[in-house]
């Protein structure tokens, strides 16, 4: 086939295929659009904005894939099936929409991965970025899709990365990167949790500066590199590195030794807030950011619905929404952030899609701070076999039942937290979804 009647194909039609099917069907490329699935949300929208885009749903058909100019794959598939890796083998080139976004971006990008925390530290930085002037697009699997934030007039891009963006992102380039932290999540996707961990760490390619966790050593990067480093964490740094310092007996987030802010000015509570905040300090502070005016911003963050986020009290007790803890290091990262905030113990709700997650990994945290853990959905009786050793586990039957026997199981002064470890989907059309469930309940006490 010639050069020019090759096609560039599109594979997924959610919001990040759409992004790219526009991004070059509007540049006046030839583009094609598949989708294992028979309607996949975003088929319409092409269907009447852009009628030459031939549709193949229902499957992924591997003659036109080993045709393609150029192949650009939506991260909810993984480059390792079956049907990609034949054209792979042929020579075509496999890309996500990210490596497309860094081959056009002008601007700066900040890139920020991590297994936890990602979305919390991408939107204060964006918030920082903003009030210090800069003409900022904020994204990437924080919601809008890459190609969307494409703009000459933008100054900045700080970008939210998953490992599933990353792995097929060859090089970056990003102006700063960071690997917030690494912990077990998506081994229904990875061979191993080396290979997860090591998807993340292709942030780093071609970065001009690195941001790293001096408390996570896999958020190191794993390759020397020659390039400018700041680091951040929850013990007293130096230099131009960011970390924490006692003074009369209160915490303050600090760079070198010199304090910036008292930790109880903070909107954002718990232990791993500091350390997110410290973050984007850092990060803040790699991109040009004044201190001054990041400081200003922290002050005023209330942080994102769904983490950790105080509903209500009822009867004495304290409500918490985590439903974006999805991951054993999220709640691991939850519970210990509340338990010093918490006067009695901590009633847990967790459970749903585990994404082949082992749970004794929350063994010390769910012993330290959980009187009760209420399971629920598909996979409960894996937590159950977990901790049942470490604390009391009690099978719900229904979100709504969970939701009932937590409280019962809850006196004045201790604290009811949903942070699930889990996805939603087995209940949920999404962690949101579920979040906002458990605010209703909370509101109907
Ligand atoms: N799918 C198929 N067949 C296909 C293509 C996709 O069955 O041919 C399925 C996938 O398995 C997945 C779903 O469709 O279950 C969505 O996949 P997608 O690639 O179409 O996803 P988008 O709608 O484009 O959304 C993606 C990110 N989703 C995933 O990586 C699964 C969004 O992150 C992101 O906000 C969006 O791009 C814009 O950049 C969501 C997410 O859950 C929030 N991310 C994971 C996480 O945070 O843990 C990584
Ligand atoms: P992500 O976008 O990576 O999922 P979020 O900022 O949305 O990150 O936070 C998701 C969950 O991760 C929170 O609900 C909380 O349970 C947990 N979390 C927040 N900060 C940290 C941290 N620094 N380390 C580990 N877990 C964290």
């Amino acid at each position: 086939m010639n050069k020019q009647d090759q096609h560039i194909v599109v594979i997924g039609l959610g919001k990040t295929g759409y992004s790219v099917v526009s991004f070059f069907a509007d540049r006046g490329e030839r583009v094609n659009a598949m989708d294992t699935r028979d309607q996949p949300p975003f088929a319409d929208d092409v269907r009447s904005q852009y009628a030459k885009v031939e549709l193949i749903l229902g499957g992924l058909d591997q003659e036109v894939l080993c045709a393609a100019k150029r192949i650009i794959l939506s991260p909810g598939l993984p480059l390792a099936t079956k049907e990609i890796q034949a054209a792979v083998k042929l020579g075509v080139p496999v890309v996500g929409d990210i490596q497309v976004f860094a081959d056009y971006a002008k601007a700066p990008v900040v890139a920020i991965t991590g297994s936890n925390a990602k979305s919390t530290v991408t939107t204060l930085l964006g918030e920082m970025a903003k009030d210090a002037g800069l003409n900022v697009a904020i994204g990437g699997n924080l919601g809008t899709p890459a190609l969307e934030l494409i703009n000459d007039n933008v100054e900045l891009y700080v970008m939210e990365l998953s490992s599933f963006q990353l792995e097929t992102t060859p090089q970056l380039n990003a102006a700063v990167a960071t690997v917030l932290n690494v912990s077990p999540d998506h081994l229904d996707r990875y061979e191993s949790y080396d290979e997860y961990w090591h998807a993340k760490h292709r942030i780093f390619n071609g970065a001009k500066s690195a941001v790293i966790n001096r408390d996570d050593s896999r958020s190191t990067p794993l390759q020397e590199l020659d390039v400018k480093t700041l680091s951040f964490g929850l013990s007293e740094a130096q230099g131009n590195d960011f970390g924490i310092v006692e003074q009369d007996g209160d915490s303050y987030l600090a760079i070198d030794h010199q304090a910036l802010i008292n930790t109880k000015q903070l909107k954002i509570k718990g232990t791993h807030n500091r350390s997110n905040a410290l973050a984007a300090l850092a990060l803040g502070s790699a991109t040009g950011l004044s201190l001054d005016s990041m400081l200003t911003t922290l002050e005023d963050y209330p942080g994102l619905d769904h983490r950790c986020q105080w509903v209500g009290q009822h009867n004495g007790i304290e409500y918490f929404n985590d439903s974006k803890g999805t991951n054993v290091g999220a709640t691991v990262a939850a519970l210990d952030g509340l338990a010093s905030d918490v006067q009695g113990s901590i009633v847990l709700m967790a459970g749903g899609d585990s994404k082949g997650a082992d749970f004794t990994y929350m063994q010390n945290a769910i012993k330290h701070s959980v009187k009760t853990l209420i399971a629920y959905g598909r996979d409960k009786e894996l937590i159950q076999a977990a901790l049942s050793n470490d604390t009391q586990v009690i099978l719900a039957s229904s979100f709504e039942d969970a939701f009932t026997k937590a409280t019962a199981n809850a006196n004045q002064g201790d604290a009811v937290l949903l942070s699930p470890a889990c996805a939603s989907f087995d209940m949920f059309n999404s962690f949101e979804h579920r979040g906002e469930t458990f605010v209703n309940l909370v509101e109907s006490l």
